[in-house]
């Protein structure tokens, strides 16, 4: 498989055949004669089974029921036309950050020279190291200077993984002995970037945290050491989720966005699994942007999320 949409394609084949595929069937089923009724019934249940959560789900089906005229309730080509574009809409009416993104840092490059600071968060095992590889070694490509922080301090295995990542990025990092204060590693990080004229400053947490006061409590820290290095940092915080785990990552992300800002989401192992619609009810439900997706473990297979890309790769007629 050679380029990214189809990667992505492949990735989204079971939520396609979930929904879309599902759609299909109910249509041939009734051969062209279903109510509407039937059909706004059938959709529900198919974008619930595909994790888009039942508020979500409600939403879309009141929307594309306000949008269809009665006659053309047999007609699947329409009725997934109107789908696509409401599942547009939703993925495209969040809120942007005003301090700019790692492929376009508006802020800390215009007005200062320092560097664009990321932190990355979330629970264990999402892919939180695995995505901080994947983004140093994109900025290295696009020819930014990179300094990575390896502030999971609980685990050695972790670190010796990012330091496979900084040494593939030409990057610096920043570790410190095992159990340290994550927050002594971030301000680091933070410190060593700008000394070091680099654009981009990548900090990795840990997810083992006991309790969601611990979890306030580290991550604070965490932002407060970095301001005292550089006020306006950290210019994202973006929280991992992993797509396989459904509702459960919605449940974590409004957890993470009670405790700290953040400013966009990662969407990892959207790949083989059916529940892909949870990327629709997490956009529905934060407002808050999904910034990468990723289909797969290689470097390859983490892009820039585009919601017309998605959709098309939903709904695309060959994703079968
Ligand atoms: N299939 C798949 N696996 C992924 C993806 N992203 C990360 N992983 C895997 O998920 C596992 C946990 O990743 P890791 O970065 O260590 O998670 P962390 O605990 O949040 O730092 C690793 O085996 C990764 O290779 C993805 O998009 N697709
Ligand atoms: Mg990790």
């Amino acid at each position: 498989m050679h380029n990214w949409f189809d990667r992505l394609k492949t990735g989204l084949r079971k939520t396609h055949t979930q929904i879309v595929h599902g759609l299909d069937e109910f249509f041939i089923s009734k051969q062209d004669k279903a109510t509407r009724e039937e059909a706004l019934e059938t959709l529900f249940e198919l974008l619930v089974q595909a994790d888009v959560g039942v508020k979500t789900s409600e939403y879309l089906v009141d929307k594309v029921k306000s949008r269809i005229q009665k006659e053309d309730y047999s007609d699947a080509k329409i009725f997934k036309n109107i789908l696509r574009e409401e599942i547009f809409n939703i993925l495209t009416a969040t809120r942007e950050n005003p301090k700019g993104t790692l492929e376009n840092p508006l802020q800390s490059l215009a007005d200062k020279k320092l560097p664009h600071v990321v932190v990355i968060v979330g629970v264990n095992g999402v892919g939180k190291t695995t995505t901080t590889g994947k983004l140093a070694f994109k900025s290295h490509l696009r020819g930014q200077k990179v300094v990575i922080g390896a502030a999971d301090t609980f685990r050695a295995a972790a670190v010796e993984q990012l330091a496979v990542w900084a040494q593939r990025s030409k990057a610096d990092m920043i570790r410190l002995k095992e159990g340290s204060d994550p927050a002594s590693v971030a301000f680091e990080t933070v410190k060593k970037a700008s000394e070091n004229n680099a654009s981009i400053c990548l900090i990795d947490t840990a997810g083992r945290l006991q309790n969601r006061q611990d979890l306030m409590q580290e991550l604070a820290k965490i932002g407060r050491v970095i301001a005292k290095e550089n006020p306006d940092a950290p210019h994202e915080v973006l929280l991992v989720l992993d797509a396989t785990t459904g509702q459960n990552a919605l449940q974590q992300a409004r957890v993470f966005k009670e405790v700290v800002n953040i400013t966009g989401l990662v969407l990892t192992k959207l790949d083989g699994t059916a529940k892909g619609g949870i990327a629709i009810a997490i956009a529905a439900e934060l407002g808050v942007p999904i910034r990468y997706i990723g289909v797969g473990e290689s470097v390859e297979d983490l892009e820039v999320f585009e919601a017309h890309e998605f959709v098309n790769a939903l709904f695309s007629e060959t994703n079968n």
